[in-house]
């Protein structure tokens, strides 16, 4: 698609969001949210635009209470081993995307690289876009749906997605999903995400 078009549509897409429910308003509210279908899904930015990054320059940084901090580069953290997860995908706002394949490396594989092999504390996790933060706890973080995703349904992520890396955390609602993902920190804290925020709740477990 052309990017002048595209970004029409992410204008289209924000006031859509504004309109919808009281969470939904919450989130077109809430500065530079836009979003626009794609394949199911609504696509999500709360910077200005997508932010993008080469796939030679991308690193995975890994820090905070561990062992060994690492900076993998996408061929690191391939080398660590590709699987997947069939899930679907939530989100909180009442949409979903079923059958969904999210393909990388297990969260667990990149702790177990840096060292972390316990049950307690947190996992942070920041994003190239500047703004985005998320947090799990050390159990969910280890947890075997919580994936380090490359691919969608077999195919590299897109920008929209979050290229070239982004979260999945299966059994919870999509904003833990943190795309555009480029650091993680094991810390005895959590920090606080950017929807919890704005109230949604650090436990976005699915019940
Ligand atoms: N960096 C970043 N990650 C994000 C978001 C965002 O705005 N920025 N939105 C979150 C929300 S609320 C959802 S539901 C999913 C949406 O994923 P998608 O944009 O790939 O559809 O991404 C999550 N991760
Ligand atoms: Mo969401």
């Amino acid at each position: 698609m052309p990017r002048r078009v595209f970004l029409g549509l992410l204008g289209v897409g924000a006031a859509l969001v504004a309109g919808g429910s009281s969470v939904e308003g919450l989130l077109g509210s809430s500065v530079a949210g836009s979003a626009v279908g794609l394949g199911g899904y609504q696509v999500y930015t709360v910077s200005a635009g997508f932010p993008t990054i080469s796939r030679a320059a991308y690193r995975l940084k890994v820090s905070g209470d561990v062992d060994h901090r690492l900076e993998l580069s996408l061929e690191d953290l391939a080398s660590l081993g590709y699987s997947e997860v069939e899930a679907t995908f939530h989100c909180v706002t009442g949409w979903e995307v079923r059958n969904q394949r999210f393909g990388g490396v297990a969260l667990e594989r990149v702790l177990s690289r840096a060292g972390i092999n316990k049950s307690g504390g947190f996992v942070n996790f920041g994003s190239f876009d500047g703004i985005y933060s998320e947090s799990l706890s050390m159990r969910d973080a280890r947890s075997r749906g919580t994936m380090v995703v490359t691919h969608l349904n077999g195919a590299p992520l897109s920008v929209a997605h979050g290229a070239p890396v982004r979260l999945f955390v299966d059994g919870m609602f999509g904003y833990k999903s943190i795309k555009w993902l480029n650091s993680i920190s094991v810390s005895q804290r959590p920090v606080t995400g950017y929807w919890e925020q704005y109230g949604y709740p650090a436990d976005a477990q699915i019940t």
